[in-house]
């Protein structure tokens, strides 16, 4: 089993920074394999180790405590160390980011290009809503998989349309917070296949 390292996270500054009126910054928590992530100190081969990153859209930093017969009971830094725990087993670096705001998640998805091979993403609410986050899936071009806690298509009317949906490769919801883990499932399936033909999505 590979050894993990796990960088401190760092406390949730989004939301105080918008209170002060500054740029709001997202919580952003990763892991890499032994040796850093780095190929030659790790022993892994350049082309080996993979990026994800977990974007988590508004409200779900309360997720633990909010609606838990919706939601559940477990915490984001909780789903996020066992996604980083995941990656790590796969060569996987994941890195995970939660922001109440809608620009942040913009930049998150640009910030992705180039660094990144996929994104696994709940947006929140901004799943009904945000073109502006569909154009930023657009524009990248990476792979993204659409997560969600619960089975949106099974409540109110206005949570079973996702604008995101079209740009995904595909949705996972329903499975409570297994379909985080599903969802970095198929993404890893996604990257490890295009690796296998060649077809590297960083290098986009
Ligand atoms: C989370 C939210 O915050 C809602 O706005 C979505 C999604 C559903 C979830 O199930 O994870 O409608």
């Amino acid at each position: 089993m590979p050894r993990v390292r796990q960088r401190a996270a760092r406390p949730l500054r989004g939301d105080a920074a918008a209170r002060r009126g500054g740029e709001p910054t997202p919580e952003r928590t990763s892991v890499r394999e032994d040796g850093g992530g780095d190929p030659q100190r790790s022993g892994r081969g350049p082309q080996q180790v993979s990026r994800v990153l977990v974007i988590h859209g508004p409200n779900l930093n309360l997720l633990g405590t909010r609606e838990p017969h919706i939601y559940g009971t477990t915490t984001l830094a909780e789903i996020d160390a066992e996604l980083q725990r995941l990656g790590a087993a796969r060569g996987c670096d994941v890195e995970c980011m939660q922001s109440n705001h809608e620009g942040v998640i913009i930049d998150a998805i640009q910030g992705a290009r180039g660094r990144c091979d996929a994104i696994v993403i709940n947006a929140g609410a901004f799943t009904h809503t945000s073109y502006a986050i569909r154009d930023a899936i657009e524009a990248v071009a990476l792979p993204v998989v659409e997560v969600h806690v619960s089975n949106i298509h099974a409540r109110e009317a206005f949570r079973h349309h996702s604008v995101l949906a079209a740009r995904c490769v595909g949705q996972i919801c329903g499975f409570g917070v297994r379909s985080y883990y599903l969802g970095l499932d198929a993404a890893l399936g996604v990257v490890e296949g295009s690796a296998r033909h060649g077809q590297g999505s960083k290098a986009r």
